[in-house]
């Protein structure tokens, strides 16, 4: 390159033309073993590396000899730790996340299927995820897991409002309530919700989880419950369907 006055610069051609097919290889080398299981780790990876091309055959072929729990817990689960600390360090951006997490979701469905539904249901549970937040995977794998336990979910998706999950208390009488937040910014929903079940007289446990809520935060108001991994709603759920009040609730699973 010449500068201004006619000298030659030397410029690092590396820093201009950039092989984006490279670096992705590069970033697919930095996603970690996470399981001893070849089979788990290539579901890991396919949720790691936003394969959705690829995960119905991998996850199809895993179901063949592991639970489709096991594969959730072992594989999927992992999978997305993985994306969540790529993200953290800076590596992954939003559209690697968005792939990923739609992969991760189609997992998810292919073993809720593979679960299937018993016919008697034991009770309700109605799940959210916190007014504004978008972030709905602790919630899809909750429901998985409810559904598979037998419980009814009623699911009210991601991004609801205050009133509407009140709403759907009062008119489904569940034994349980969840919600998940991801954001500092959405979870002061909860302590909402919580007041105003309490001013409705619906006595119920409020399981609350997601990466931006924490066991103190949760047990500082009436009814929470804190949640820290999805497998523990169905246990909790059962907890509430045998009549433990959401303070035996609380005294059995936090602090
Ligand atoms: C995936 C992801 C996304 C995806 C979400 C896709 C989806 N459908 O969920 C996409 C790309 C869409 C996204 C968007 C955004 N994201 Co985002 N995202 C993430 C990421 C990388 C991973 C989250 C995740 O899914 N983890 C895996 C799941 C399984 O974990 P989990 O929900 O916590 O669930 C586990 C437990 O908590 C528990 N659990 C959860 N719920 C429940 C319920 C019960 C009852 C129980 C018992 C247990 C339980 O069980 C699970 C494990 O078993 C995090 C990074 C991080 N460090 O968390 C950022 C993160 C959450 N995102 C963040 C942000 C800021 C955003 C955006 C605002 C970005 C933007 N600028 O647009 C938008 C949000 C828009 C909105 N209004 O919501 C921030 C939030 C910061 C904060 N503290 O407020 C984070 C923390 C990244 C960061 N460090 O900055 N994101």
């Amino acid at each position: 390159m010449l500068t201004l006055n006619g000298e030659i610069m030397k410029t690092k051609t590396s820093s201009i033309f950039t092989r984006f097919d490279i670096n992705l290889e590069v970033e697919k080398q930095k996603v970690r073993k996470v399981s001893t299981d070849e089979l788990l780790q290539e579901v890991a990876d396919c949720v790691a590396e936003g394969d959705d091309d690829e995960i119905e055959n991998i996850v199809k072929n895993v179901l063949k000899t592991k639970s489709p729990v096991k594969v959730i817990d072992e594989g999927l689960i992992p999978g997305m730790n993985e994306v969540t600390r790529l993200w953290d360090e800076g590596v992954y951006f939003l559209p690697q996340v968005i792939l990923s997490s739609d992969t991760m979701i189609a997992g998810i469905a292919l073993c809720e299927k593979r679960m299937g539904k018993l016919m008697e249901k034991k009770g309700k549970v109605v799940t959210h995820t916190a007014e504004g937040d978008i972030h709905d995977i602790g919630q899809v794998i909750v429901n998985a897991l409810l559904n598979a336990a037998g419980f009814e979910v009623i699911n009210l998706g991601a991004d609801v409002p205050v009133d509407e999950v009140v709403k759907a208390c009062k008119l489904h009488n569940p034994v349980m309530l969840t919600g998940t937040a991801l954001m500092t910014t959405t979870m002061t929903a909860f302590p909402k919700i919580a007041a105003e079940l309490k001013e409705l007289g619906l006595n119920i446990p409020f399981v609350c989880g997601g990466g931006a809520v924490s066991e103190e935060y949760v047990i500082s108001f009436d009814y929470g419950v804190w949640g820290k991994e999805a497998s523990q709603a169905s246990a909790m759920a059962e907890d509430a369907l045998k009549g433990l009040s959401w303070q035996e609730i609380r005294n059995k699973w936090n602090g």
